[in-house]
C-alpha cells in the first residue's frame, strides 16, 4: 500500500491532449508501438499494432476520466455502484473509439500506414465475462451511465477465463477454456493501492457487550483492475473495477517452501487464485457449488469495503451513507452485500443492529432477472455457516427483525426455510426497491415470486424495462443504417433515441425505402463474407434471414424453431413449387451455447446441426432452405448477425423469459419479430404496433392452465399432422443415419411431457410463419413494417432505463 505524496507546479492544461489530427494520431500510434509495446514498426504483428492503437485511444479517455472523478469529489455527488458477477463486455476498442469521436481520424491515420482499422479491432479478444443477458445488460448500463453523466462504478470479477469456447464435433458441443488474457489487456489500470482482504470461514466469538468478533480461517486479497468506461461524446467516464484474487502473504507456507515442498507450499495460493479463475456457467444443476458462494462473497466484500473506504475519505458520518451511496445488486449473486454492509457497520463502526439494517436498506436495490425456480439461489445453512458464520448470524437476525417490523407471517415466507438461506428473500428485505426487467416480468415478480413480501412491503416492487445501448447496437454494429438514420433525421439520435420516431415523417420520401433496403443488403453481404472467412460457411444473399441467437435453454424453445424447420423441409420436398407460388428462400441461423452439463440443451444443439447436414446437402431443397449454426456465439458475432436479420425469433414459453434484450437489438436494426407474449416482447409489440409484429402462442395464464391438462402434448400432436410428420422423421433417424434412436429421448419427451409446450404452440407458430412468408413476398410492405420497427424502438435505449433507475431507485442526478 502506497500513500499519495504532495506535488507542486503541475498545470492541468499541460496534461490535456489536444484534439488529434491524422498526423498527430499516427505519431502517438508509433510512439506507443515503440515505447509501450516495445516493437519496431518493421517487426510488429497485428496484435502489436492493435495494442498500440488501444493505448492511443485509451490515452484520450484518461482526461475525461480524471475530470469526471474530480468533479464527483468536488461536487460531493451521490454515486451508483453496480455489483455484478458478470460484465459481458465484448470488445472495447471500436466502441471507445466511436464514443470519443475518433473513428474517422483513427481510420485515416491507419490508412496512411497501410493498416486497416477493422482488421485491428477484429484482433481484440471478446471479453466474455458473463453468460448472456444479465451480463450484457450490465455492460450496456455501464455505457449508458457514462453517457448520461451518472457518477458510478461497476464492480465485478476479473475472471482469468471467461465463458468457455464452443466448437462442434460431428454436431456435438465441445467446450474448451477461454483465454482472453493470453495477450496483455491494454485496458487494465492495475491499482495495487486498492486492495482489500476478504475473510472466509472460521468462527465468531462473543467480545462482550453483545459485540461479535469474527475470526476468519483464511483471507484472500482482492486487487483492483480498473477500466475506464467512456460515454458517448467523451464528456464523462466511469470506472469498471474488476477484482482479481491473490493470496495474502500469510497464506503462503514459507517453511514448507524452504523445505522443498513447493507444491504443498503453494496449495493455499492456488485456492486463493481459484476465486477469480473462471466464470461459472449459468447451469442450474451446478449452482450449488461452494466455490460459487465464495466468489460471490469475494466480489461483494471487496466492493463494499472499497465503497466505505471511498466514502470515509470525504465524510465521517456513516449514518448519512444513503445520501451519497447507492448500490444495485444485479440479481441475487451479490445479495450477501446486505449482511456484509451490516457487519461492517456493526462490528467495525459501532452501529447498533437496527440502525445498520436501516442504512443498508436505504442504500441497496435488487434487480430480479428470473422466475425459474431452479435458478433462484439458495445456500444450505451448513455451507453458509461454514463459509460465512458471522453473516449467517446476521441473516437470522434480519429474519426475526422482518417479523418484528411487519408482524407474523405465513409459514415458508422468510429468509430461511427448508434448511436453506433464500437469497431472493434476503435481497428483498435488505433493499428499498426491488425491480423486475419488463412490465410483464415485474407483475409476475409481484404475483408469483414475492406475493406475501409484496403485501408486507407495499410499494417496494417496481418495474424498469431493460434497454440496450444504441451506440454499440446501431452505430457500431450497423454503420450503413446509422448513416441512413442520420441522413434522414439529422444528428443526435444516438443520445436521444426517441427521435427515431421522426423517421415516420419521411415514409413518403422518394428513395428512403430503396436506401433502407440497401442497408439490409449490405449487412447481409457483410455477413456472408464474414461467415465464409471465419467459418467457411456459404449462404446465399438473396433470402429471408431468420435468426435465433441466445443461450441454449429449453424454455427459449430453439426446439420449436428447428422442428418447424423440418416441417418446412418436408413441405418443400412434397411440393417443390409450393403450388406454383414458389418458396420464400430462408436462411435459418442459430447461435448460442449450452451449459456443459445441460444434456437436454446439448441434444437440441446436436439436432440442429444434424438437420443442417441433411437439409443443406439436399439438392431438392438447398435453393429454398439453409440451416446454419456458426459455433461460439459471442458479443462480436451478435454484432455481425443482428444487422443482417429480417426475422427475429423470440419464441420462449410465455412467462419464462424475464425480458430478453436481443429482441430489442433486432427490432432496432429493422428485423420483424416473430414472438410470444413474453418478457419485453409485450412492450416491443405495443411500441411497434400489432400489425408490425408476428404474434403467436399461448399467453402466460394459458400456459399455466394448459400445463394442468393431462396429456396436453399428446393432444396437441394429435391435432397437428405437420408436427406428427416431423416427430416421426426425427424418431426414424432421418437426421441421424445409422443411429436411429439418437433422439429417442427427445421425441419421447415431446409426446409425454413437454413442459415448455412446444407441441401446444406449434400450429400457432406455423401459422405465424405463414404470415411471415406472405408479407415478405411483398417487399414494399415488409420494408415499411421493418422501418416502422426502427422508428418506434426509441423507448428501448438503455439511456431510458438508466434514467428510470436514477429517478426511481438511486435518487441520483446527472453531473452533466
Ligand atoms: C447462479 C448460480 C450459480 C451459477 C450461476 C448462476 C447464474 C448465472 C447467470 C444464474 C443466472 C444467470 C443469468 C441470468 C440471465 O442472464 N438472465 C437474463 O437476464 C436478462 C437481463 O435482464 C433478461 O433479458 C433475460 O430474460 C434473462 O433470462
Amino acid at each position: 500500500m502506497s500513500e499519495r505524496i504532495p506535488v507542486r507546479g503541475v498545470d492541468r492544461d499541460d496534461l490535456t491532449l489536444p484534439e488529434p489530427t491524422a498526423d498527430t494520431f499516427r505519431w502517438w500510434l508509433l510512439h506507443h508501438l515503440q515505447f509501450t509495446v516495445g516493437k519496431d514498426p518493421d517487426n510488429a504483428s497485428k496484435t502489436d499494432w492493435r495494442l498500440a492503437l488501444t493505448h492511443t485511444i485509451r490515452d484520450r479517455a484518461v482526461t475525461p476520466w480524471f475530470e469526471s472523478t474530480r468533479r464527483t469529489w468536488t461536487d460531493d455527488r451521490k454515486r451508483v455502484h453496480y455489483l455484478s458477477m458478470e460484465f459481458l463486455i465484448g470488445r472495447l476498442l471500436e466502441d471507445a473509439t466511436i464514443n470519443l469521436g475518433l473513428r474517422d481520424v483513427a481510420e485515416e491515420a491507419l490508412d496512411q500506414l497501410g493498416l486497416s482499422f477493422a482488421e485491428l479491432t477484429d484482433d481484440e479478444p471478446d471479453a466474455a465475462l458473463g453468460n448472456g443477458g444479465l451480463g450484457r445488460l450490465a455492460a450496456c448500463y455501464m455505457e449508458s451511465m457514462a453517457t448520461l453523466g451518472c457518477p458510478g462504478f461497476g464492480y465485478g470479477l476479473r475472471y482469468e477465463h471467461g465463458l468457455f469456447k464452443q466448437s462442434f464435433d460431428h454436431g456435438r458441443q465441445i467446450e474448451t477454456p477461454e483465454d482472453w488474457l493470453a495477450t496483455p489487456n491494454p485496458w487494465d489500470f492495475v491499482r495495487p493501492e486498492s486492495a482489500y482482504d476478504v475473510g472466509f470461514g472460521g468462527h465468531v466469538e462473543d467480545g462482550g457487550d453483545g459485540h461479535r468478533v469474527w475470526h476468519p480461517r483464511a483471507r484472500v486479497q482482492a486487487a483492483a483492475h480498473d477500466t475506464p468506461v467512456i460515454g458517448y461524446g467523451g464528456n464523462w467516464a466511469n470506472t469498471l473495477r474488476l477484482w482479481a484474487a491473490l493470496p495474502t502473504a500469510d497464506l503462503f507456507d514459507l517453511d514448507r517452501f524452504n523445505a522443498g515442498e513447493f507444491v504443498a507450499a503453494s496449495n493455499h495460493e492456488a485456492m486463493a487464485r481459484a476465486l477469480s479463475k473462471v466464470l461459472y456457467p449459468n447451469d442450474s444443476t451446478e449452482g450449488g457449488k461452494e466455490l460459487r458462494l465464495s466468489q460471490e462473497f469475494f466480489l461483494t466484500s471487496a466492493s463494499v469495503q472499497d465503497i466505505l473506504r471511498r466514502y470515509l475519505t470525504s465524510h465521517s458520518d456513516l449514518s448519512r451513507l444513503p445520501e451519497f451511496v447507492a448500490i444495485q445488486m444485479n440479481d441475487t449473486h451479490p445479495a450477501i452485500a446486505g449482511p456484509e454492509l451490516i457487519r461492517l457497520l456493526v462490528d467495525e463502526h459501532g452501529f447498533d443492529f437496527d440502525s445498520a439494517a436501516d442504512i443498508t436498506t436505504q442504500v441497496l436495490g435488487y434487480t430480479n432477472h428470473t422466475l425459474l425456480p431452479e435458478a433462484l439461489e439458495r445456500w444450505s445453512i451448513g455451507l453458509m455457516g461454514k463459509t460465512l458464520p458471522r453473516h449467517l448470524e446476521i441473516i437470522e437476525r434480519l429474519d426475526h427483525r422482518e417479523i418484528e417490523l411487519c408482524g407474523p407471517r405465513p409459514y415458508g415466507v422468510g429468509l430461511i426455510g427448508d434448511g436453506h438461506v433464500k437469497m431472493g428473500e434476503l435481497a428483498f428485505v435488505t433493499s428499498h426497491k426491488v425491480n423486475g426487467v419488463s412490465a410483464l416480468h415485474s407483475d409476475l415478480v409481484k404475483r408469483d415470486l414475492f406475493p406475501v413480501m409484496d403485501r408486507r412491503h407495499p410499494g417496494r416492487i417496481l418495474n424498469v424495462t431493460n434497454g440496450v445501448t444504441p451506440r454499440r447496437w446501431m452505430k457500431l454494429a450497423n454503420p450503413p443504417l446509422a448513416e441512413l438514420v442520420t441522413d434522414t433525421i439529422g444528428e443526435g439520435w444516438e443520445t436521444h433515441l426517441d427521435r427515431l420516431a421522426e423517421i415516420e415523417d419521411h415514409l413518403d420520401d422518394p428513395g428512403l425505402f430503396d436506401a433502407f433496403g440497401e442497408t439490409k443488403r449490405l449487412a447481409k453481404e457483410r455477413l456472408v463474407a464474414w461467415l465464409k472467412e471465419h467459418h467457411d460457411i456459404e449462404v446465399p444473399v438473396d433470402a429471408l434471414y431468420d435468426i435465433q441467437i441466445k443461450r441454449q435453454h429449453e424454455y427459449k424453445r430453439q426446439l420449436l424453431n428447428i422442428l418447424w424447420t423440418i416441417a418446412r423441409w418436408q413441405r418443400i420436398k412434397r411440393d417443390p413449387t409450393n403450388g406454383g407460388k414458389g418458396w420464400v428462400p430462408r436462411v435459418k441461423i442459430f447461435g448460442g451455447k449450452a451449459a456443459a452439463s445441460y444434456e437436454a440443451a446439448k441434444d437440441i444443439i446436436r439436432l440442429i446441426n444434424d438437420v443442417a447436414e441433411i437439409v443443406n446437402n439436399d439438392p431438392d431443397t438447398r435453393d429454398h432452405l439453409r440451416v446454419i449454426y456458426p459455433p461460439n456465439y459471442d458479443v462480436s458475432m451478435a454484432e455481425e448477425l443482428i444487422p443482417a436479420a429480417d426475422l427475429s425469433e423470440q419464441i420462449s414459453t410465455a412467462g419464462m423469459e424475464a425480458s430478453g434484450t436481443g429482441n430489442m437489438k433486432f427490432a432496432l436494426n429493422g428485423a420483424l419479430t416473430i414472438g410470444t407474449l413474453d418478457g419485453a416482447n409485450v412492450e416491443i409489440r405495443e411500441q411497434v404496433g400489432a400489425d408490425n409484429f408476428f404474434l403467436f402462442g399461448l399467453t402466460t395464464d394459458e400456459v399455466a392452465e394448459r400445463r394442468q391438462m393431462p396429456d396436453h402434448s399428446r393432444a396437441a400432436i394429435d391435432q397437428s399432422q405437420a408436427l406428427r410428420d416431423v416427430l416421426q422423421a426425427v424418431a426414424e433417424g432421418t437426421f441421424s443415419p445409422g443411429e436411429m434412436y439418437r433422439y429417442g429421448g427427445l421425441v419421447d419427451n415431446m409426446w409425454n411431457s413437454d413442459w415448455f409446450l412446444v407441441a401446444s404452440d406449434f400450429d400457432s407458430y406455423d401459422a405465424a410463419q405463414d404470415r411471415v412468408d406472405e408479407i415478405y413476398r411483398d417487399t414494399a410492405q415488409w420494408q415499411r413494417k421493418a422501418l416502422i420497427n426502427v422508428a418506434r424502438m426509441g423507448f428501448f435505449s438503455s439511456d431510458r432505463s438508466i434514467r428510470e433507475y436514477m429517478e426511481k431507485i438511486w435518487d441520483v442526478r446527472s453531473a452533466l
